[in-house]
């Protein structure tokens, strides 16, 4: 999964790329991205793992991807910026909630300016297209409508500060519109960035901040970047010392990217063998045929059918075997909708 984020200026974007990737982020431009991938923490690899003794233990793959600081009216190079983050699956709107002295209404301010700027973004894709269309003595259409009709519909919902993911089309326009990579239909989520010096309850009116977050569908995660990145460089032991002093919810990675994958409707499934134990990647509900494909193309051209256990009741078996023995194996035909931890066999044809 691969997840871009979007911010105004010193809002902690690099620290928190920093925070999740442990890598150090570079001098950015417009031009230059950070970007880093990691494994995704699973505690159901490690459990599978002394069941199975694989030789070889993978986990799912996250990417985050760090953008040069957004300037108020710089279009040509916010533009820049922001194509970093067109083949993202989720965009993260990062907002300044540590420096001291800002107004309670500073959070929602930057909010709107993240939106501004996907917005007119998506808005400029547009109207370049539509230059495109009036020049052509026909127009051609896309599903079905005349495509300058829908590029228009488009531009209006983003001149009228409306993100994408709010106007309803048909699916079939949604899929040819796809190549356009829109930012303003990517699913997104708000961190909010904060310091310990402001104690637990945050800077002024955090709370109303995310209450009106999550109500216009944008969940908000708390994070102590800076903090968290400090104690990194600990020893466990110093920073067993010191999490417990402050006593401040201190998982900001593995809250973040609980939310990536909630808010990109993504789940993990899970594969086990003497070889390996893995988890994979694919969307909430997929048909287990299709994500099948994941692990190996042949797997869906040649689907015959499934046998499946989530990830508790194995654990509570403790062998397939003893899950054979009380019919917990469930044999599970191509339409089954995967389901987060699902420990997964493939059947297929050769
Ligand atoms: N106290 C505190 N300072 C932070 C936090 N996150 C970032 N900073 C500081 O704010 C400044 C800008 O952060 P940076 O990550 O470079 O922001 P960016 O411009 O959005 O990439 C740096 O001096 C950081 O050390 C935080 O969570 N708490
Ligand atoms: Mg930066």
């Amino acid at each position: 999964m691969q997840v871009g984020f979007v911010g105004a200026a010193a809002s902690g974007k690099t620290t928190i790329f920093e925070l999740l990737s442990n890598t150090q982020g570079a001098f950015l431009s417009p031009d230059k991205a950070n970007v880093a991938t990691v494994d995704v923490p699973d505690s159901r690899i490690g459990r599978l793992s002394e069941l199975y003794q694989p030789q070889k233990k993978t986990f799912a793959k996250i990417s985050f991807t760090d953008i040069n600081r957004l300037a108020p009216g710089d279009r040509e190079n916010n533009n820049k910026s922001l194509n970093h983050l067109k083949l993202m699956d989720a965009l993260v709107l990062v907002i300044n909630g540590f420096s001291p002295g800002r107004t309670a209404q500073a959070p929602q301010a930057d909010l709107e300016f993240c939106l501004s700027e996907l917005i007119m973004s998506d808005l400029e894709q547009v109207e370049r297209k539509l230059g495109k269309l009036r020049k052509l003595r026909t127009t051609p259409t896309l599903a079905g409508k005349p495509e300058l009709e829908v590029l228009q519909k488009l531009g209006e919902t983003l001149e009228s500060n409306t993100l994408l993911s709010a106007r309803e089309f048909p699916a079939e326009v949604w899929k040819e519109l796809g190549s356009y990579n829109f930012l303003t239909r990517k699913p997104m989520f708000v961190v909010i960035n904060l310091s310990e010096e402001q104690g637990l309850a945050g800077p002024a009116g955090l709370q109303d901040f995310v209450t009106a977050s999550e109500a216009r569908g944008f969940p908000a995660v708390r994070i102590y970047a800076k903090l968290e990145k400090d104690l990194q460089e600990l020893s466990a032991e110093d920073r067993a010392v010191f999490t417990q002093e402050y006593d401040l919810p201190l998982s900001g990675k593995e809250s973040f990217i609980r939310q990536a994958y909630t808010t990109s409707g993504l789940i993990s499934f899970l594969t086990v063998g003497p070889d390996e134990v893995r988890a994979w990647t694919v969307k909430r509900g997929s048909p287990i045929r299709e994500a099948a494909g994941v692990i190996h193309k042949d797997f869906t051209n040649n689907f015959v059918r499934a046998e499946i256990i989530s990830f508790e009741k194995l654990l509570e078996c403790g062998s397939e075997q003893e899950a054979h023995k009380r019919g917990w194996l469930r044999s599970e035909k191509k339409e089954y909708p995967v389901q987060d931890g699902d420990v997964v066999h493939i059947l297929a044809n050769k």
